[in-house]
């Protein structure tokens, strides 16, 4: 079993190191976490979304990595008109350190999910990407879950993720 490059996976113990941008946090659902008891959380219940909500975390990268392999819990609740769900992507962004900093090298886009394409349901459901190789460079990788604001968003019918793992294959 590879190790989880990601700390507080299940955000179990609050926010850090995960950062957060927007309306975006971890909370404790009353329709129940996929493991343990909180999530990480996009958007409020119902209500008009300012501006994008992101969830992020850096980790290092094995020079010997070919490249990640990315799973995560993934949950929306079931929309009723007039709320309309925000497009959600999963990002990771390749990153090089020099000098203390960690200069961006590239972002690859792992999923990107339409608001009215999302398979919407009560239920959690597993998604499993790869990421394309690792650049020769790259010593840094940060993974982003973004949930975009929409013109036509009226609100967000509870977006959550849990368990974020993140293994290197080499
Ligand atoms: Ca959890």
């Amino acid at each position: 079993m590879s190790l989880n490059l990601i700390q507080n996976f299940s955000f179990e113990t609050g926010i850090d190191p995960w950062q957060n941008a927007g309306i975006a946090g971890t909370t404790d659902p009353l329709t129940g976490a996929f493991e343990g008891s909180r999530v990480g959380s996009f958007g409020p219940l119902l209500v008009l979304t300012p501006g994008n909500a992101v969830l992020s975390q850096a980790f290092p990268v094995e020079a010997d990595a070919l490249n990640l392999r990315v799973s995560y819990a993934f949950r929306r609740l079931v929309a009723v008109a007039p709320v309309v769900n925000g497009q959600f992507q999963v990002q990771i962004v390749w990153q090089r350190g020099a000098d203390g900093g960690y200069a961006p090298i590239s972002t690859e886009i792992l999923e990107n999910m339409p608001g009215t394409d999302v398979d919407i349901s009560v239920d959690w459901e597993t998604h499993v990407v790869v990421t394309g190789p690792k650049p020769a460079l790259a010593e840094q990788a940060r993974i982003r879950f973004i949930l975009f604001r929409s013109l036509l968003e009226l609100g967000v019918a509870g977006t959550y993720i849990d368990e974020v793992v993140v293994t290197a294959e080499s």
